[in-house]
């Protein structure tokens, strides 16, 4: 088996596992179960993120104990390989303490910082995608591809906020400048999920700035096997300042009607 495959049977592996503890402690959670917060109030870590981390970094150092890690609860850990675990125990957190079903499991592997194998796992609707550098993206096993849309005022555009009200204020602003040139905008709460999304067509383009590399990374390897371009403004990279995903044919229109907007900046 080729080193990205072998990488993503772990991760696929461990990401049922993750998520199949953090579905099962879905039904005793209430919006109160909050163990601590981040970045703001609203910005919330649950005793079932904590667990699932705990859990996935435990499965990937039994298996590759040079590995480095990073995880959205855990934080760095060091390792001699050149392979670097970014963990998401569940993106769409907020979504996951009010029981709505859009949430997931994201890993990815990445070489000398190049992602190369990445499963995002759904535990509430069984939905696992998947994708190696090149060979494809699957969901459930199945090749997906993004969905071909080439009209921005067809397009339906999924979008995220972040947690501080400040970002908030801007992004909504930026919000009401796009609304009038799409079909319509999707707010679904899970980054990873809104990239699987434009991977396979459920959506046709999304943006977002603020998000962690964990958040980031295997739904980003995903949607770009699947045939979307994930980038940045003006040829940047996709990071922290801004991420766009969308088909080939989208791309250019949608990062054209963004870039004046300056979505990369909070004020
Ligand atoms: C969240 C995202 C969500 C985004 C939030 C946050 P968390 O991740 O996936 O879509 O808009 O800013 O980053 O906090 O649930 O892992």
């Amino acid at each position: 088996m080729s080193e990205p495959n072998t990488l993503l049977k772990l991760a696929v592996e461990t990401a049922l596992e993750a998520g199949e503890l953090i579905r099962d402690r879905r039904n005793a959670v209430t919006t109160m179960a909050v163990s601590a917060t981040k970045t703001t109030f609203t910005d919330v870590v649950t005793e079932s993120d904590t667990a699932a981390e705990a859990l996935i970094r435990e499965r990937l150092r039994q298996a590759r104990p040079e590995d480095a890690i990073l995880g959205e609860e855990g934080g760095w850990s060091d390792g001699g390989s050149a392979v670097r675990w970014l963990v998401d125990p569940i993106d769409g957190t907020v979504n996951y303490l009010y029981g709505i079903p859009q949430y997931a499991v994201s890993i990815a592997a990445q070489r000398d910082g190049d992602a190369v194998a990445g499963v995002v796992h759904n535990p509430a609707t069984g939905e696992t995608w998947t994708a190696t550098r090149g060979g494809g993206a699957f969901l459930n096993g199945e090749p997906i591809h993004e969905s071909g849309c080439d009209r921005l005022d067809l397009a339906l555009v999924a979008t995220g906020f972040g947690y501080d009200a400040t970002r908030r204020a801007r992004q909504a602003a930026i919000l009401q400048q796009i609304l009038p040139s799409v079909r319509d905008i999707r707010r679904a709460g899970a980054a990873s999920l809104d990239l699987c999304s434009v991977a396979m067509g459920r959506v046709d383009g999304y943006y977002e700035r603020g998000l962690g590399p964990w958040d980031l990374a295997a739904g980003a390897l995903i949607a770009e096997e699947a045939g979307a371009v994930v980038g940045g403004l003006a040829g940047a990279q996709a990071g922290p300042e801004l991420v766009i995903a969308a088909g080939p044919a989208l791309f250019a229109a949608l990062h054209d009607l963004l870039a004046p907007l300056r979505p990369d900046g909070d004020v």
